[in-house]
């Protein structure tokens, strides 16, 4: 077990993921139901309010508290206990964090800030909403120098040895977050912040958008990654064999370095004011990153044939029967991945210059992201979750809290099939997102979007209440086993942290010289965005005023 002050940071940050995974998914199952016209809400609260809410307390606060709490757990036990400073710039990046966190949160509840998640200009929030914003980012920026002083420390005393492969991910998903918020550090200061407070009366909106999606899509690998650790590093533990291969691993999060941020056009590819070469550079550069989620299938279904062939498995498929089901660590993660087959695909119709034109700005990216960062990201946590927080307070994960957690995941699958795929086919029909319900004036072609079996009103909000009922199991599952679950004693009760060995010293040298990476990066970035975005500042055209809608 990991050095008790360790532990105790890892556990605050999972246990406020957990405060704002509760108000976000009650927040989500209010939406399922006035998006179906079943629910009317009280005058003083307004549906983009708690879409915003939904967004920012799912997306945004539950994402990176967990990751943070597995962090801290696995680069203690990976590289050892952390030194002073670590664990005061660890605690300082929570509770900074944690503030900007609260700030943004009340802005939300007492309605000054319904602006949604991606925060578009030029809807106009309470300046107060952007600087919690700002400390958020802030925090997670100290938390993130932390973890990276604490790498750097062993790399001094282990001279010339590649890094274990949690430390090397964690630090690649770091650097890409840290290089990420650039764009979004850059427009909530010199861009939000003077407009909401007044100090300027107009914003650029194509060049905010612009940084935003800067931001914005290298996000969801910052969510991804820390999931992809988890294929990488546990399932194979759980299997009983190693990392199929270290290079390989190395490589892909790498790449993710590379091509996960000069890729932002491709959220905005029905924008005007961009130039279709500049929009056609960055997709081929989104093909570019799909590349890695390759490897990471190649890499996955290679381990499990190589234990299915350790336990004697024939034939093609063989191996299928072999895995251990029964196990709720591994079960749970195996459905996030099947998730993400569809999750992936639908990504590249997206990303497909042409086929976003019919997607674009429907419920059908609705449906995406809730098969990408809702099931394969969310359901790869909540396996985590089951051993994590055992791990980190010492208390048993018994026989039933297993079965729970069974009927957890299977509840969220099926609530998760329901809902998401009544979201991507309403999108292929028309229907839109970001908006509240409308019947557009009882017109025909909006009456029969939900006249399906699966589109109907009534299956959207089983699907969504059979989601919530799942994520109030987790959420009983995450009070007992942090507090009242019997303490373990039996050596067979003590869980363990499940990581795989890997053959790290068979990896290249080079794929740890982070110089060539963040270089490569940059000149990527530089190439993808330097003429756009100054194209759109030099011409920028009559900026907005504010606008608050709701
Ligand atoms: Fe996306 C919009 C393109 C991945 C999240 N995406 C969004 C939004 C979110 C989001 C939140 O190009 C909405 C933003 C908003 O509010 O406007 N996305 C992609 C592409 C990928 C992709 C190309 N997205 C993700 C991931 C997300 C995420 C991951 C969250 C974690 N996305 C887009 C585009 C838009 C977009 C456009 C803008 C649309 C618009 O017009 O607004 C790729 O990274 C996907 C690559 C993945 C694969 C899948 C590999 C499969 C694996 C599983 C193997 C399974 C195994 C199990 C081993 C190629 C690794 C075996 C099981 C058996 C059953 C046999």
């Amino acid at each position: 077990m990991i050095a008790a002050q360790d532990r105790k940071i890892a556990i605050w940050n999972i246990g406020v993921a957990y405060i704002a995974f509760l108000i976000g998914t009650l927040c989500g199952l209010l939406q399922v139901f006035i998006r179906n016209d079943a629910l009317q809400l009280p005058a003083w609260l307004d549906y983009y309010q708690i879409l915003t809410a939904h967004g920012v307390l799912l997306a945004l606060i539950y994402t990176a508290f967990f990751i943070f709490g597995f962090f801290v757990t696995g680069m203690s036990k990976t590289l050892g206990t952390f030194g002073p400073k670590v664990w005061l710039f660890s605690w300082i990046g929570f509770w900074v964090t944690l503030i900007g966190t609260v700030m943004a949160t009340v802005m939300i509840v007492i309605g000054e800030a319904s602006v949604l998640y991606t925060f578009y200009a030029p809807l106009k929030a309470s300046g107060w909403y952007y600087v919690g914003l700002a400390l958020y980012v802030v925090g997670t920026w100290i938390s993130s120098f932390a973890l990276i002083g604490h790498y750097l420390v062993w790399r001094k005393k282990h001279k010339g040895e590649m890094s274990p492969l949690f430390a090397f991910m964690t630090i690649a998903t770091l650097v890409l977050w840290l290089i990420a918020c650039l764009g979004v550090v850059a427009t909530v200061l010199f861009q939000y912040i003077p407009w909401a407070f007044g100090w300027t009366d107009t914003i650029n909106v194509e060049l905010s958008r612009s940084l935003f999606w800067y931001f914005g899509h290298p996000l969801v690998y910052f969510w991804l990654l820390p999931a992809y650790m988890a294929w990488y590093l546990i399932v194979p533990k759980l299997l009983g064999v190693k990392v199929f291969s270290d290079s390989l691993a190395r490589l892909s999060f790498v790449l993710f370095i590379l091509f996960s941020i000069p890729v932002g056009f491709h959220h905005q590819l029905t924008e005007p004011g961009i130039s279709n070469f500049w929009k056609f550079l960055q997709v081929v550069l989104t093909f570019m990153v799909i590349v890695p989620s390759l490897m990471t299938a190649f890499s996955m279904f290679a381990t499990f044939e190589t234990s299915g062939r350790k336990k004697g498995a024939k034939g093609l498929f063989g191996w299928f029967k072999m895995l251990p089901w029964k196990d709720v660590r591994f079960t749970s993660i195996f459905i996030a991945m099947a998730f993400f087959i569809p999750g992936g695909a639908g990504g590249i119709i997206n990303a497909s210059f042409q086929l976003n034109e019919v997607v674009h700005n429907t419920l059908w990216i609705v449906g995406h992201f809730h098969i990408t960062v809702g099931t394969p990201v969310a359901m790869t946590f909540m396996g985590m979750t089951f051993w994590l927080i055992p791990y980190l307070t010492g208390r048993q994960f018994t026989k039933s809290m297993q079965t729970l957690g069974f009927v957890q995941i299977i509840t969220w699958t099926i609530g998760m099939l329901l809902m998401s795929t009544a979201q991507h086919i309403l999108g292929l029909l028309g229907a839109p997102r970001r908006t509240a319900y409308s019947a557009y004036n009882n017109h025909p072609s909006a009456l029969e979007w939900f006249d399906g079996i699966v589109t109907s009103h009534v299956t959207m909000a089983i699907g969504g209440s059979i989601l919530f009922l799942s994520a109030m199991i987790l959420i009983y599952i995450v009070v007992m086993t942090m507090f009242l679950s019997p303490k373990a004693v039996k050596p067979e009760d003590i869980i363990e942290f499940p990581l795989a060995e890997s053959d790290r010293e068979s990896s290249p040298k080079f794929l740890e010289n982070w110089k060539i990476w963040i270089g490569i990066a940059f000149a990527l970035i530089f190439i993808a965005y330097a003429i756009p975005l100054s194209s759109m500042i030099q011409h920028a055209p009559p900026g907005s005023e504010g606008f608050k809608t709701w």
